[in-house]
């Protein structure tokens, strides 16, 4: 999927804005005809969560209508051209309908998705409708509101989500009304390899023209570089190539133009790094070298906006992330907006790129329903993703509650679908279930989430630490594979000292932190350290999240520094 951008064959603009809305409680809203339009609405911003942005409804998750009105701009001509809506996420259903004629369905919080628009379109006045609705549900994905009987003991929390972090609903990225040519090109993969100081980078493309050429340009570093094919698979060699790494994220442009009779029919360009990634052994090597992760486990999260794409806030995490050493971070626990790729892939940051998948469960009921859920994100983050050189690895699912007999099955499909879709990049499970964790059997690499001395081992770090050290040699011995300890961490509510250490003292965060990175650090298959959590977060009210925050952050929700933050950059400078 390619994203929208504007040149002389393609158009598109933002209906990003304040739209109109409605919550629904009752679920009358398609009985009384909002599919035609709202009545009686209020203003609200779009994107961000509903949840934080009125006096009422924080709590409200069920069916909320938004409509918003717009011309068409000039330059788009229905007749010529192929039109299409793109929603970069809603969570978690979405159903829409432009000028009264139902477009579609989408299920999934964090992934786009597009329609057709041309034959519904007006020139003026064209009324854009979106059901959204956020419910929890033992048969979606992430599930919530799980029946006790189907699975372990959940701790009570409200809203009743199976995972640690507010489940914030809406329109939470932007709206984007996009015009191609008919004959348009439709997606471009491009994967990228090493032969000695050359780069060979492969490039196939989809297009709906079936006769012409499809063109390639590479330019950038001094080169320029250029190939065809009237079928749809070419390769570009760049001698001594500037390759993508962290500290020096090269990137060449790559334009792809859809030729026939020496006309050009349809351009686009994006953004592409030379790069390697590949397990071996112990190691996780970058471009033929060992590299280890450095970073967090991060949330698209902050006040009022709620999970709603921030840019600005965007911008000052990746400032913070540079600012203390970090090279790396997963995207715990669902894909997060272009932009943040983006900006991954310009400043160099690694990405662990997960799926909604969090807090699955594998009893029968919803099972078959929580897989297939399952199987089209992984196809929608690849396609979304696949071209990003920040991303060296797909993370199926973040601490499912595998220890069953339907789990391995379930993620070994998972695993062979994600390879057949993208056979460069390590495709791993982050678990908390340690030796019982029966797929990381064939995962590329182990990632593993652990609170000794938080949890378990409650105040006693140096009890913690052996207990890590322990579990980690006795993973290595298991399955001799490369590690990633990808959660580990402590509450801390800023401000709070305590000599000794104590727990929720910004002491006690410095002090865990620093014995678990030394225990990381003397095991050479360890490849990565990722601190949990990077902000302070939103998450449900209950009894261990007072003001309904989880506090393991290093930053504050309002980014700034715990003492913690200084002690990791002085960490993270010298480890290479
Ligand atoms: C882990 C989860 C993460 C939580 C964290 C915690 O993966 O989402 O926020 O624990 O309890 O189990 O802080």
């Amino acid at each position: 999927m390619l994203y929208p951008q504007s040149n002389p064959f393609r158009q598109s603009v933002d209906l990003s804005g304040i739209w109109d809305f409605r919550f629904d409680p009752e679920h009358h809203g398609a009985a009384s005809g909002w599919t035609n339009g709202l009545t009686n609405a209020r203003p609200i911003a779009v994107p961000a969560s509903w949840n934080d942005q009125f006096e009422d409804g924080r709590d409200y998750l069920g069916d909320a209508w938004y409509q918003t009105r717009f011309d068409l701009p000039l330059g788009f001509d229905p007749a010529r051209q192929q039109i299409r809506l793109r929603f970069g996420s809603v969570n978690y259903i979405a159903e829409a309908w432009l000028n009264g004629g139902r477009l579609g369905l989408h299920e999934g919080g964090h992934l786009p998705f597009e329609f057709d628009v041309t034959a519904h379109l007006k020139r003026e006045g064209n009324v854009l409708v979106v059901r959204v609705n956020g419910e929890l549900a033992f048969d979606r994905v992430p599930p919530g509101n799980i029946a006790p009987e189907l699975t372990i003991a959940k701790e009570e929390k409200f809203p009743a989500a199976s995972f640690d972090f507010f489940p914030f609903c809406g329109i939470h990225r932007p709206v984007v009304l996009y015009a191609i040519p008919r004959d348009a090109l439709d997606d471009v993969t491009v994967t990228t390899d090493l032969a000695d100081t050359r780069g060979i980078v492969r490039v196939r493309v989809a297009r709906a023209m079936r006769d012409g050429v499809a063109r390639a340009a590479l330019t950038g570093h001094g080169a320029n570089i250029s190939a065809e094919t009237s079928g749809d698979e070419l390769e570009l060699n760049v001698p001594n190539a500037a390759l993508w790494a962290p500290g020096a994220p090269n990137l060449y442009d790559l334009t792809i133009q859809v030729v026939r009779n020496g006309t050009t029919f349809d351009r686009y360009t994006l953004p592409i790094g030379i790069r390697t990634i590949r397990v071996t052994g112990d190691a996780l090597l970058l471009n033929g070298k060992p590299v280890y992760l450095k970073g967090f486990g991060r949330h698209e999260d902050f006040a009022i906006s709620g999970r709603g794409l921030a840019p600005a806030v965007n911008v000052k995490d990746f400032a913070l992330m540079q600012w203390i050493n970090a090279n790396s971070f997963r995207t715990s626990h669902y894909p997060y907006s272009e932009q943040q790729m983006d900006l991954a892939d310009r400043l160099g940051i690694l990405v662990i790129d997960e799926t909604p998948a969090v807090g699955l469960f594998f009893a029968e009921q919803g099972l078959a329903r929580r897989f297939e859920l399952c199987r089209q994100m992984t196809r929608e983050l690849i396609a979304r993703d696949k071209n990003h050189p920040c991303v060296i690895a797909w993370s199926v699912a973040n601490e499912p509650n595998s220890v069953h007999p339907n789990a391995p099955a379930f993620f070994r499909n998972l695993y062979d679908l994600a390879k057949s879709l993208d056979a460069t990049r390590p495709v791993t499970l982050v678990s908390n279930k340690g030796l019982q964790e029966e797929s990381f059997d064939f995962m590329d690499l182990l990632c593993l989430n652990r609170y000794y001395g938080w949890y378990t081992q409650i105040g006693q770090i140096e009890l913690g630490a052996g207990e890590l050290s322990q579990e980690l040699d006795a993973m290595y011995a298991k399955w001799h594979k490369p590690l990633i300890f990808t959660e580990f961490g402590a509450d801390t509510l800023p401000g709070h000292h305590a000599q000794p250490p104590e727990m929720f003292s910004e002491e006690y965060q410095v002090e865990m932190l620093t014995r678990d990175i030394q225990v990381l650090r003397s095991k050479p298959f360890v490849v990565g350290e990722h601190v949990w959590n990077m902000c302070d977060f939103k998450t449900a009210q209950g009894v261990r999240r007072v003001n309904g925050m989880n506090y393991k952050g290093v930053f504050t929700r309002d980014r700034r520094p715990k003492m913690a933050a200084h002690r990791l950059r002085e960490l993270w400078v010298a480890k290479g």
